[in-house]
């Protein structure tokens, strides 16, 4: 049945089928958070951000909801459905059992917490203590597509302990500098161990029956293997991104466009002996155009490969950000229309127009395209 706007249904296979239903994050009391092992390992040394903590200057926070209203708007007028997620206060310290934060993270990005396979929406664990409760943002959006929808299946992964076990003790030191921390991703020994399941929703690519998930800093074996006992209907593969440093989320390193073709950041390339799936099925991947900047906004965890972080809203049609031009281009000799969005001021609050969203509904079905 074709989708209608006043019908609330869940469901999205892929990353590039027609997105109809969407939700779109919200700059709203977002913080720096304080120290904690998964953090410290992913800021660069160099970065503004180290040893600084507390709620965002409050001009950056209004201007990326700006923003991101904007952004929602776009979409709306494309005739997309746009939901907003509800802030919780951010500046509330965590404490469980097994740990204690000073301060939360923020209402962005939504990508990061939701995973949506087919009629489910699956909450991550997360791997930061300061994002252990962000999915209570979303919560409310979780209700209400429960009662509007009876085909939604509203997960929660097992929420994890996150004690000190869960990180390797030597990522901790601010002076490990790139060649040692590309050494070390490599070899796949990241900062994250093998003490429980452990899994952000953005490091997960959705190929329809295949679902293809980064290893990492946010990602260990053992989430992997949670979420193939998890999705047993689908294949589970796990790849990983040796030229990274600060290996977190898949999707400025990896983007589908449409079957058939991906880009992939040329300083982080799938190793050979990871395509073989996409070469057998005659998927092309082709290197992602450079970032037009050559270094990213103030105060922003991600690298200038948000470039490459765009929002596919149907195979032929693609949301580019404005400033990045040589990826628009790239995009337009792809034959793709391209539509500009400014986001770059956003950036900080946790990516890019992937990250900032979170597929609700996208037409078609679950395809196996690596027969
Ligand atoms: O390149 O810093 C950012 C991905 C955010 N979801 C990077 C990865």
């Amino acid at each position: 049945m074709a989708w209608s706007p006043d019908k609330t249904e869940v469901k999205s296979w892929n990353e590039w089928d027609t997105l109809r239903h969407v939700i779109v994050g919200r700059a709203d009391d977002c913080h720096i958070p304080p120290e904690e092992p998964a953090l410290e390992a992913k800021v660069p040394e160099d970065s503004d951000m180290r040893g600084q903590w507390g709620r965002r200057p409050q001009e950056t926070i209004d201007r990326a909801n700006e923003l991101l209203d904007n952004f929602a708007d776009q979409l709306r007028k494309r005739g997309v459905r746009v939901d907003r997620p509800t802030s919780i206060d951010h500046s509330q310290p965590a404490t469980t059992p097994d740990f204690h934060t000073d301060s939360q993270f923020g209402c962005m990005p939504p990508r990061d917490v939701l995973l949506t396979v087919g009629h489910e929406i699956l909450e991550a664990t997360m791997s930061y203590r300061c994002r252990w409760f962000e999915y209570l943002n979303y919560r409310p959006l979780m209700q209400q597509y429960w009662d509007e929808d009876p085909n939604f299946r509203h997960e929660a992964a097992p929420k994890p302990r996150l004690t000190d076990a869960d990180y390797h003790p030597d990522y901790l030191s601010d002076k490990i500098g790139v060649e040692k921390r590309l050494q070390w991703t490599a070899e796949k020994f990241f900062v994250t161990t093998e003490e429980e399941p452990l899994f952000d929703a953005a490091d997960v690519l959705r190929f329809g029956r295949d679902l293809v998930v980064q290893h990492g800093f946010t990602t260990n074996l053992k989430g992997i293997e949670w979420l193939r006992r998890h999705f047993p209907d689908h294949r589970v593969h796990t790849v990983n991104f040796p030229g990274d440093p600060y290996p977190i989320h898949i999707d400025a390193t990896f983007t589908p466009l449409r079957p058939g073709l991906i880009l992939n950041n040329p300083q982080r390339r799938l190793p050979e002996e990871q395509r073989g799936m996409f070469e057998r099925n005659g998927w092309e991947i082709l290197d992602a155009a450079q970032p037009a900047h050559n270094t990213p906004p103030p105060l922003c965890y991600s690298s200038t490969w948000l470039s490459m972080n765009v929002l596919v809203l149907d195979p032929k049609t693609v949301c580019v950000e404005k400033s990045e031009v040589y990826q628009a281009e790239q995009m337009d000799k792809l034959g793709m229309e391209v539509v500009e969005v400014d986001l770059r001021d956003a950036y900080a609050f946790g990516g890019g127009l992937h990250c900032c969203t979170a597929d609700v509904y996208r037409d078609g079905d679950c395809e196996d395209y690596f027969p």
